[in-house]
């Protein structure tokens, strides 16, 4: 908000977690614009297209009370991941995700992570741009995909990454835990 009153152009694209913003639309508060998706032109030259994702996950789509009983448990092992850390934190070990970890343990979690992936980018493809940038399935990863540059920014909660687009058109995945001591 105040980034958006200091005239920076904030641009918001709701997710599965506030899908309730999707049903005003497109729409514009001050500098602050709603969206589904949009194209972003890099300085490098390429298009990218950005959206969410969840579009694209089948158990979202179509298992709506899988993905509720999902987001319980995955909300109780956010609550959980807090007392390990404390823990940890006590015997000075560094931060360690809990639920990255358990998500990654899980063969089938890695074949989700990579058809989704490959979904993304060929729907990616299918508009004509040079990338895909979104979210939601919280795995930050930049990799090229069939000549498709897939771009996942991963999350804030749990694993603590943030993509970031340098001023020379350069993408970068940033991870906090790697440069901080908690
Ligand atoms: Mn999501």
């Amino acid at each position: 908000m105040r980034k958006a009153r200091k005239d920076t152009e904030v641009i918001y694209l709701p997710g599965n977690h506030d899908e309730f913003l999707r049903s005003f639309g497109e729409h514009e508060f001050g500098n602050i614009k709603l969206v589904d998706t949009i194209i972003h032109s890099s300085s490098n030259g390429n298009r990218y297209l950005i959206m969410h994702g969840d579009q694209f996950d089948a158990v979202i789509k179509n298992m709506k009370w899988l993905a509720h009983v999902g987001s319980w448990a995955y909300d109780m092992i956010i609550m959980f991941n807090v007392f390990v850390n404390k823990a940890r934190n006590l015997f000075r070990l560094p931060y360690w995700s809990l639920s990255a970890w358990a998500k990654y343990k899980i063969k089938q979690a890695v074949n989700f992570i990579s058809d989704y992936e490959e979904n993304l980018s060929s729907y990616a493809a299918s508009k004509g741009v040079q990338g895909i940038i979104c979210g939601h399935i919280h795995h930050a990863n930049i990799r090229e995909i069939n000549g498709i540059t897939y771009m996942n920014c991963g999350d804030w909660c749990e694993s603590c990454t943030a993509l970031v687009e340098h001023f020379d058109g350069r993408w970068e995945i940033l991870r906090y835990a790697n440069n901080s001591s908690n």
